[in-house]
């Protein structure tokens, strides 16, 4: 249905990965006092070509970097710099529908390998985060956008983390977790169903007794 030019009823979801890998210098340079390059960046997480459906994305970085609103307007969409510090980047999308809000995300920039979550080998680190841009009834353009983009050519599209990868393992551990739960409880319950047969048997035991003693209180 086709209600004031939206698709009611239509959800199209977009995953993608943004955050930034970072490489240490092995020391402080000494024009700049700068320590680390790094590229911050947005991709999606199937190979396609985003720019059937993004117009611009703009990178915000901190007021110490010159010029530091930076626009992309085609894919890879990313922003190589150097700089010694970490500070948080507003990554902006704007829509090649205008009726699309831009959507804005944000990144802490890490250079540091001090948070666990982040990805270390060498003297690379990487911080990434998978989101989903979702279109909700979007207008009949931007439904056909939607669905039509093309791969990407550029090479090999991969990602430092395998999310894919990573969502099967997960499931993996969520069922051999489950599965565990599940003989625990019945080992739990057979062992309850065994103390349970041992307190009747112990009852009936007593019973037996005091009965005896009874007697014996009878008779004698
Ligand atoms: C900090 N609050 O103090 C943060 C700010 C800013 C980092 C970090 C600039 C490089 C340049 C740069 O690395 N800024 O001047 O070109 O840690």
């Amino acid at each position: 249905m086709d209600v004031g030019g939206r698709v009611k009823g239509v959800t199209i979801v977009k995953p993608v990965v943004y955050g930034n890998v970072a490489r240490y210098f092995g020391k402080k340079r000494d024009e700049d006092g700068h320590t680390h390059s790094w590229t911050v960046y947005i991709k999606p997480v199937k190979n396609e070509d985003m720019s059937t459906y993004i117009k611009k994305i703009q990178f915000k970085l901190h007021e110490s970097y010159a010029s530091p609103i930076r626009v992309v307007t085609k894919p890879p969409y990313e922003i190589t710099e150097t700089g010694w510090g970490e500070f948080e980047i507003g990554i902006k999308l704007f829509f090649i529908d205008q009726n699309e809000r831009p959507v804005t995300l944000y990144h802490f920039l890490k250079l540091f390998q001090t948070d666990p979550n982040v990805i270390a080998g060498g003297n690379t680190v990487v911080s990434e985060h998978y989101d989903e841009i979702i279109f909700q009834d979007p207008t009949a353009m931007i439904q056909q956008l939607l669905t039509s983009s093309r791969a990407l050519t550029l090479g090999a599209h991969k990602h430092e983390t395998d999310f894919v990868e990573l969502e099967s393992k997960t499931l993996n551990t969520l069922q051999s977790a489950r599965k565990k739960i599940r003989s625990d409880i019945s080992e739990l319950n057979e062992q309850l169903k065994k103390s349970k047969e041992a307190i009747t048997k112990f009852k009936d035991e007593i019973k037996k007794l005091e009965e005896l003693e009874q007697a014996k209180e009878k008779n004698g």
